[in-house]
């Protein structure tokens, strides 16, 4: 039986990684950090009772800023696959905490490929670095694939780029099996909630059942290359089964703006958008709506607004992936489409809402819906 350690194992990419390797029968480790509220939601259903024999799926306190941690939960685990998923990964949050963004996103990395090199472990444990689209920030090719050169535009990706040098450092310093995936936004139910996608769908399904009035974004006109998180974790493994360790470009060959998902999404709640302005005077209006699709709005009413709060410092304005690489030697395919992925992230924040209304309308408190 194969052994798999998995920082970042609450998160979204973690929480489906975790499932598909328990899936191909790894004992699989995570580890978690310690938070003043449960903060496992996204790995719940497959939590496995400690006091059961057989146990394949173990959780450990640590965190990517704790070399000592780190090492400890190395040596025992002794893991054949490390994922190094674990990240402050909101771009517009490492403007706020730059220096946060750095221990986490790029000493982090150094601390855990320091930790397998001091307890002899480089030849024995092959690591996987979640590297991303935003080291291409301002894009200097079109579409970009593993050679177009990097040029980051926000804190966190200044962090990632030094993870990804480092991984590249320690498999050529130190015959390690390291390797990159440059993955492209990639999005799913379970993607945290203040990210532009998931911001969408939920306050769209929120408005819908009258317990918001208006979503509150920033740039809309940004262009983005969207997969689904359950396809991209997939490639995430197929990585680390290679003859010898690669970086691969991960991405769907295809882009939409910010707008066109809201109205995608807006669509498939059975609202059809019209929209006004431009920059921070720019509106979504609903223009009509498809039988009682929607039940708490209007035609007419202002269901989205941009909010100059959003905007960025310096803003990644787009990203297009060429995979043709991960194609040819992985046999990557994505296989969910964007309005499938928006479909299964509204049908599931719809169910959230009418649950929320329901509660409300008989009483009860309800999870309190924050500023984002
Ligand atoms: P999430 O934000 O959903 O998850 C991040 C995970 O990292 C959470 O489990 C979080 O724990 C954990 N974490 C945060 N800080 C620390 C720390 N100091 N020590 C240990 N763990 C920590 O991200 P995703 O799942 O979306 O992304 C996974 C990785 O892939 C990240 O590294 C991200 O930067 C990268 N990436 C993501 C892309 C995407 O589109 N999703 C695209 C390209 C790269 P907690 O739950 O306690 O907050
Ligand atoms: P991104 O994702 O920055 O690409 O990083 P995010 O969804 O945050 O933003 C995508 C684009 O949407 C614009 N935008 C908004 N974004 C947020 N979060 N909130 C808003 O209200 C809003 N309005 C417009 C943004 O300006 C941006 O252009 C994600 C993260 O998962 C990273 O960890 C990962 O590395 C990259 O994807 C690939």
């Amino acid at each position: 039986m194969k052994t798999a350690l998995i920082t970042g194992i609450t998160g979204q990419d973690g929480s489906y990684l975790a499932e598909l390797l328990l899936q191909k029968g790894y004992e699989v480790h995570g580890i978690k950090r310690r938070a003043s509220s449960f903060n496992t939601q996204r790995i719940d259903h497959i939590y496995q009772d400690p006091h059961t024999e057989r146990q394949r799926f173990k959780l450990h306190y640590g965190d990517l800023t704790d070399s000592s941690n780190l090492t400890r939960i190395l040596a025992q685990v002794q893991p054949d696959e490390v994922y190094n998923l674990g990240a402050q990964s909101h771009v517009a949050v490492s403007f706020e905490s730059p220096e946060y963004t750095a221990d986490v996103d790029a000493l982090g990395t150094l601390r855990l490929l320091e930790a397998i090199r001091f307890l002899g472990l480089e030849q024995k444990t092959r690591f996987y670095q979640a590297s991303t689209s935003e080291l291409y920030g301002l894009v200097q090719e079109v579409p970009q694939r593993e050679t177009t050169p990097f040029h980051p535009r926000s804190p966190y990706a200044v962090a990632k780029l030094y993870a990804y040098w480092i991984t590249v450092n320690y498999r050529e310093a130190y015959g390690m099996y390291a390797c990159n995936g440059i993955l492209f936004n990639h999005e799913s139910p379970r993607r945290g909630e203040t990210f532009v996608t998931r911001k969408i769908t939920r306050g769209l399904a929120n408005i819908a059942q009258g317990l918001e009035q208006c979503l509150y974004l920033g740039n809309l006109d940004a262009l983005r290359d969207w997969g689904h998180a359950r396809d991209y974790v997939e490639m995430q493994w197929l990585m680390l089964q290679q003859p010898a360790p690669e970086d691969f470009v991960i991405a769907t060959g295809v882009q939409y703006s910010v707008r066109e998902f809201i109205r995608r999404a807006a669509l498939q709640l059975g609202v059809t958008l019209a929209f006004h302005g431009e920059g921070v005077t720019e509106q979504a209006v609903v223009a009509a709506i498809d039988g009682d699709a929607a039940p708490a709005l209007r035609v007419g009413d202002v269901i989205v607004a941009v909010d100059a709060r959003y905007f960025r410092p310096a803003e990644v304005e787009t990203l297009l992936g060429d995979a043709s690489k991960a194609r040819d030697k992985l046999g990557w395919m994505p296989k969910i489409t964007l309005d499938e992925l928006i479909a299964e992230m509204v049908a599931h924040d719809l169910q959230q809402a009418r649950r929320n209304a329901l509660l409300k309308a008989h009483g009860y408190a309800i999870d309190t819906l924050n500023e984002n």
